[in-house]
């Protein structure tokens, strides 16, 4: 095993609170002011991933503590496009919060933003808490009140869209903004979560297309690894707990102009434009 692999599969937290809470203000201050910053490990080679989620505790410490409120979890890098596309083997989680949801069908300002660019997933809103290290894939459909399309508009703070694992965990998964929409349904009602197709479109033009089981080989996987990793870290998922499960192809860039839309399988279709 090599030191990089060493050091990204840490699970020890490395950095004193003063470093925490000042990459939480960096990365807080990048994302506020839209300005990009360095991937954090240049400063600090050693950060674990660990570290990283200490990072993101911090700063939604900071987002709580200025009236935001938590609306569930994101799993993101759960694809191997997104995986490929951004040099990564392993997939990270964050936080939404509502200052990031919008309304569907809505303008998304790019003046706020760095470098954005918009995701495919399947979402899921949990009608009972999971909790432990041992949930099933049924478990998950259990707990799951229903499923609807979702678009998550990702911009990384680190320049160029250029990060390792640590870096990203602690900068939120590179979460902005999310939209649900189209139609919502019960899990019963769907034959297999798997093989549900996505087709992008950007500007009137097809740019990718995807089945759900690009996900992790079912989406519900992501929820798994979801309550794993709150398990690990002495959480569990609440009821009420939206989930966006992860891209299911790599992420398209967006311009002011531009106009997005997801068509799902049974599940209808949701859009987004980009303003100034
Ligand atoms: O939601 C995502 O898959 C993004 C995770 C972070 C990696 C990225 O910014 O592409
Ligand atoms: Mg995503």
């Amino acid at each position: 095993m090599n030191d990089s692999t060493t050091r990204k599969n840490s699970k020890s937290v490395t950095l004193s609170e003063p470093d925490i809470d000042s990459l939480a203000d960096r990365v807080l201050q990048a994302q506020d002011a839209a300005t990009p910053i360095g991937k954090l490990t240049l400063d600090y080679p050693d950060m674990t991933i660990a570290d990283g989620y200490e990072v993101q505790k911090a700063l939604r410490a900071r987002w709580v503590a200025r009236g935001e409120r938590v609306l569930g979890f994101k799993a993101g890098l759960t694809s191997r496009a997104k995986m490929e596309q951004m040099g990564v083997d392993a997939p990270g989680f964050g936080i939404l919060t509502s200052a990031m949801a919008r309304p569907e069908n809505s303008a998304i300002s790019v003046t706020d933003l760095i470098h954005p660019r918009v995701e495919a997933e399947l979402a899921f809103m949990m009608k009972d808490e999971l909790s432990g290290s041992a949930v099933s894939v049924d478990d998950v459909l259990a707990a799951t009140d229903y499923v609807i399309p979702a678009l998550e508009i990702i911009d990384s703070r680190f320049e160029q869209f250029k990060f390792d694992l640590e870096s990203v965990i602690a900068d939120n998964c590179s979460s902005a903004r999310f939209v649900t929409g189209g139609r919502p349904m019960n899990v019963d009602q769907l034959d297999d979560l798997r093989t549900l197709g996505v087709v992008i479109e950007k500007n009137g033009n097809i740019e990718e297309m995807a089945a759900t089981a690009a996900v992790l080989n079912h989406p519900a996987n992501a929820i798994i690894e979801i309550v794993r990793h709150l398990h690990a870290h002495g959480e569990s998922l609440p009821a009420g707990s939206l989930i966006l499960t992860g891209g299911v192809t790599a992420a398209i860039p967006a311009a002011a102009g531009d106009s997005m839309v997801a068509r799902y399988q049974h599940l209808g279709s949701i859009s987004v434009r980009f303003v100034v």
